[in-house]
């Protein structure tokens, strides 16, 4: 089983993701960054996620920077329960887990793990890129040991959905997203337009997960109950979207990515409207080395049964 260790702002959509990886990977550690809402909430969140998916190993989870590197500066990390509820859970409010998270920091852990791994741990990350980009400024030297990082990040040219053009993850702390772009590590980029054309899982998929009747389907629509209200009143959207789910599946299954390519990609951090704008350069403009694999086409089919599989296999 190929090891990872996924970097989440535990809240919605993490959580599904988190099973998948959980279903899929050697889960090796969940690291928290500051995202979707409150800090300590998504550390719970996570915790609790590891404990509906029951896995047979214990999986650490560690708590990393809780605000954008240059948040002092900018202030301008927001949080978003409004998308996901005030617990990040659709408003569940599931009762507290068990398992406590780690005492060391999520950097280290990284930096830790990949030093004494070396090549073996790919990185899922499907939050802002704060943690593992301070994890590269603190040892640049776990660049060559990161075989691979997969990010839920950024759009293709195309709408965002914090604002006009930005993607949250990549808005809330464009700076380390920067880092990451430019560090040389092999990166496949899933971004938001990815997700509204091939993740929406609408009012009838919802009934087929419900039909499941598993811990896993019963936490799925549980979790959802916030996003999907949201969806229809502010991105017109009829259902609920899986950004962090479909590039986790896409990771452990690369073959559902039916369409992708290399592109130059750059963000903008300096913007007056365009902060955290993702500019992938199909049409190689710039004349620079294309240094992310950008994914294109999804079969859309094919995840939504990796979905479905993953939510009925947790009972
Ligand atoms: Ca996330």
């Amino acid at each position: 089983m190929r090891r990872i260790i996924i970097d989440t702002d535990t809240a919605g959509d993490d959580t599904i993701a988190l099973l998948t990886a959980l279903h899929y990977f050697k889960v090796e550690g969940v690291t928290i960054t500051g995202g979707n809402v409150a800090f300590d909430q998504q550390v719970e969140n996570a915790l609790y996620t590891i404990q509906v998916a029951n896995p047979d190993y214990y999986v650490p989870v560690f708590k990393g920077l809780e605000g954008p590197i240059l948040a002092a500066v900018n202030d301008e990390h927001r949080t978003v329960e409004d998308v996901h509820g005030q617990d990040g859970m659709g408003d569940a409010f599931f009762e507290k887990a068990k398992q406590q998270p780690e005492k060391k920091h999520a950097i280290d852990f990284i930096i830790e793990k990949v030093k004494g791994n070396p090549g073996e741990i790919s990185l899922l990350a499907i939050a802002p890129m704060t943690n593992i980009a301070m994890a590269i400024k603190k040892d640049p030297t776990i660049v060559k040991d990161i075989p691979h990082i997969y990010i839920m990040g950024g759009t293709n040219n195309t709408l965002g959905n914090i604002t006009a053009a930005a993607e949250y993850n990549f808005w809330v702390d464009p700076e380390a997203a920067k880092i990451i772009l430019h560090s040389g590590i092999p990166i496949t980029m899933v971004g938001w337009d990815i997700c509204t054309k091939y993740s929406l899982m609408d009012n009838e998929d919802h009934k087929e997960i419900n039909k499941l009747a598993t811990s896993g389907s019963e936490f799925f629509i549980k979790i959802n109950q916030v996003v999907k209200k949201f969806n229809e009143k502010v991105h017109r959207l009829n259902g609920t979207t899986h950004p962090d789910t479909i590039l986790v599946a896409i990771a452990a299954n690369e073959e559902i990515m039916t369409t992708s390519n290399m592109y130059y990609v750059d963000i903008e951090t300096k913007g007056e409207l365009t902060r955290g704008y993702s500019m992938v350069d199909i049409n190689n403009r710039s004349g620079k080395q294309p240094n992310v694999r950008v994914c294109e086409v999804v079969d859309r089919a094919k995840y939504k049964e990796i979905l479905l599989h993953v939510l009925d296999s947790v009972k």
